[in-house]
Order: C-alpha cells, then sequence, then structure tokens
C-alpha cells in the first residue's frame, strides 16, 4: 500500500496510527500542502477533492485510490480485522463513532487550510479567532463525552480509532489555540498513555520523513 499524506496533516495522522496499529506496512508519499501540491492535477488525479490523506491499494489484481480517513480507516479494519481498532459490541462501537464523528466532521474540517485561508482572505475574518472557537467547542464536547467512556484510553482499555482521531486533534488544536490540560483532563491523561506507544511515537508529525522543524 501507498499513503499520499503530508506530515502535519491530522487526516493523515489518524491513517499512519491505524496503519502502525495493526502493524501494515506502508510507503510513505508526501503531497506537500505547503506548496499547494494537493491542488495539482497529477494529485487532483487521485482526490478529485484535492486533499490528503488518499491510500493507494491493490485487491483482486486492481489498483485503487481511497481518500477519507475514516473511510480508509473502516476498509483496513474490515480487510485486516486481526487487531481491532473498532469495539465488538454495538452500543460501545456507536459511542466510539460518536467521537469519530465529532472530531471528523464537528473539529476538523472548520481548521482545514482552505477553510481558514477563506476565512482570512476572502471574508476577512480572524481566521484564528474562528480556529480557537470550533476547536474549544468541539474539544470541551469531546471531553465531556470521554467523562462518560474513557479507561486507559478514550473508549474503555484498548486502544480505539478514536484515539486516533484525538492525538491528530489535539497536534492540530495546538497549532492554533491554547490547549488547556485543566480544561481537558481526560483527553490529555489519555493522550500521555497514547504517546507511551511505539507505533504512536513513529506515526507522530515530527518523525516523518517530510517534517519540518
Ligand atoms: N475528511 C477528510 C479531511 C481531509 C483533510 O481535510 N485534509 C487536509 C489535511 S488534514 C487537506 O488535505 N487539506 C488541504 C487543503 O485544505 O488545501 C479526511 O478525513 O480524510
Amino acid at each position: 500500500m501507498k499513503l499520499f499524506n503530508y506530515w502535519r496533516s491530522s487526516a493523515s495522522y489518524r491513517v499512519r496510527l491505524a496503519l502502525g496499529f495493526k502493524g501494515l506496512p506502508y510507503e510513505y508519499v508526501a503531497v506537500n500542502l505547503a506548496t499547494g501540491e494537493q491542488r495539482l492535477g497529477s494529485h487532483l488525479a487521485r482526490n478529485p477533492w484535492g486533499g490528503v490523506p488518499v491510500l493507494e491499494l491493490t485487491e483482486g489484481g486492481k489498483t485503487v485510490l481511497l481518500p477519507q480517513s475514516v473511510a480508509i480507516v473502516e476498509y483496513l479494519e474490515e480487510r485486516y480485522p486481526d487487531k481491532p481498532l473498532f469495539p465488538k459490541a454495538p452500543l460501545e462501537r456507536a459511542r466510539m463513532r460518536a467521537m469519530v464523528e465529532l472530531v471528523n466532521s464537528g473539529i476538523q474540517p472548520l481548521h482545514n487550510l482552505q477553510v481558514l485561508n477563506h476565512v482570512k482572505d476572502v471574508l476577512h475574518g480572524d481566521s484564528k479567532a474562528w480556529a480557537e472557537l470550533w476547536i474549544g467547542k468541539g474539544l470541551d464536547a469531546l471531553e465531556a463525552m470521554a467523562k462518560d467512556t474513557a479507561g486507559k484510553f478514550l473508549c474503555g482499555d484498548a486502544f480505539t480509532f478514536a484515539d486516533a482521531c484525538l492525538l491528530p486533534q489535539l497536534f492540530g488544536a495546538r497549532r492554533f489555540a491554547t490547549v488547556d490540560p485543566t480544561r481537558l483532563p481526560t483527553l490529555i491523561r489519555v493522550e500521555t498513555e497514547c504517546l507511551k506507544l511505539d507505533f504512536v511515537q513513529k506515526a507522530r508529525p515530527e518523525n516523518q520523513p517530510d517534517a519540518v522543524n
């Protein structure tokens, strides 16, 4: 498999975590979002939306390009079920997915590069205040949900896809806002626990080949 991604992209980081957790090897292909590589024809052919991540995989002799981190991780879960990232019990699974969805559709899209550029350049708004507002609101909600579900990790005592969304979201949040550990004690405790894991260290943005200090 080949992962078209970018070191600082939080959606890419989710997929790196899922691949690492499952022990699946992949080729790292960097798409430089800082120089606009995602908008070149060569990348639009991989993902018409123009972003990362995109997973290239081969199945049944056919090579397919799959965008969208949630779809990619669900595919990996179904295709490689041995080390599950999703809880088995329907209710736990649904609560875990609710957290994934909060990050995937309720927080990250609101501070994505294109959105912040639009707020700043087209709407002449304060993109930093915008990002802070939506990140704060979303993380407060995630903290409230986690109080009910967390064990060692966000949903009980096993690492799940919700943790693979939490880590990148906290990383992304720190680029734009102050993350106050006293306001988010459960999330920060779980993050500290996750950071002890080897595959998490390997997936971290600063440890990727295209990382810039
Ligand atoms: N829902 C998508 C979000 C993908 C996304 O927002 N990717 C960002 C990086 S985290 C991107 O490629 N942005 C490029 C841009 O805004 O130009 C997913 O989960 O894969």
